[in-house]
């Protein structure tokens, strides 16, 4: 088929129920190292596609994060080993990958017949899909899964509100990210009138550390750096640090978000050793600058506000670079 493209807000609900319509054996993906609005946006669409009678597989290559767990069916979700390679699918739903190379070793299944659909909400989608709908105004794909829901007439139950729910909620840090809109509300209040419960939500996601998680957090803030006149924070984590901890990489997550909740920071980065010549880069910012920017001169990608890469340095080296570079940013302002 010809390629579809759709920029908007509105679901092209007539080409993509279409395509469904059509389809007999269906996966759907998202990209590895998934977040919540991957794994929320994911259980989400399969669980749509079951109840409509289709035959659908989901996949997934890394580890799902503990704290997601709580989602219905997210710990059920198979691993890329254990499905059969010589698997076929008629149509293949992309939900949240900018690029296709993020959705990593499930792209053996794609062949020159696959019908592929790619749901995303990044601004540097490169629109790979035989149906694109990219609306980079939307706060996260869970919203646009849901506009597609209700214009299609799929009532969600509790468990689907839930997935996209933590979709909606992960994606804008908490109804904090300058996406969030008053439709953006509005659905997360229909989804509270679908049965989900904030406060459980929040606090499966955000109030559930381990405690070595909680000694992480205490070392890599007791290190914490300002420049440029307080408006770049830079936090550092050393391999060291995750051993002393006790903790395993992915308890990293969200740590960035300690540089912003400081007064008069603009820019925040956490910078991860990851080997000795490579460092893994969380970016994130308040308005006023555009972090997706240097991130993407290092191959990354990301959103304005928030964007990560990796870099092919020492830590030490990638911390000098980077506060460079940002002064740069920051004095161009
Ligand atoms: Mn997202």
């Amino acid at each position: 088929m010809n390629a579809l493209t759709f920029n908007q807000k509105n679901p092209p609900t007539d080409e993509l129920k279409k395509i469904i319509d059509n389809s007999s054996k269906l996966l759907v993906v998202s990209h590895i190292d998934p977040d919540g609005d991957a794994l929320g946006t994911q259980l989400a669409f399969a669980r749509y596609l079951k109840d409509i009678k289709k035959d659908v597989t989901l996949v997934r290559q890394s580890d799902i994060p503990e704290k997601y767990h709580f989602m219905q069916s997210a710990s059920d979700i198979p691993h890329f080993d254990s499905v059969p390679k010589d698997s076929t699918f008629d149509t293949v739903i992309v939900l949240e990958c900018p690029d296709f190379k993020r959705i990593g070793l499930a792209s053996c299944w794609i062949t020159e017949e696959t019908v592929l659909v790619n749901i995303d909400h990044h601004r540097d989608n490169n629109l790979c899909g035989c149906l694109n709908w990219v609306n980079i105004n939307a706060s996260s794909v869970g919203e646009m899964v849901y506009e597609y829901f209700e214009d299609v007439g799929y009532t969600v139950d509790k468990d689907v509100a839930v997935c996209l729910y933590t979709a909606i909620l992960t994606d804008t840090g908490r109804f904090r990210y300058n996406g969030t809109s008053q439709r953006t509300l509005e659905i997360a209040g229909k989804l509270v009138g679908a049965g989900v419960i904030p406060q459980q939500v929040c606090d499966e996601i955000y109030y559930n550390m381990k405690p070595s998680s909680v000694v992480l957090l205490g070392k890599v803030l007791n290190e914490i750096e300002f420049y440029h006149d307080g408006r770049l924070c830079l936090l550092t984590l050393k391999k060291d640090m995750l051993q002393s901890s006790n903790a395993e990489s992915s308890e990293s997550d969200g740590l960035v978000d300690y540089t912003l909740y400081n007064k008069g920071v603009e820019v925040g980065l956490l910078l991860k050793e990851f080997t000795d010549t490579k460092t893994k880069v969380s970016m994130r910012s308040k308005d006023a600058v555009n972090v997706s920017v240097v991130a993407n001169t290092f191959g990354g990608g990301g959103h304005y506000n928030a964007s990560g890469c990796l870099i092919e340095k020492s830590l030490e080296e990638t911390k000098k670079i980077l506060i460079e570079l940002y002064k740069e940013a920051l004095d161009a302002k």
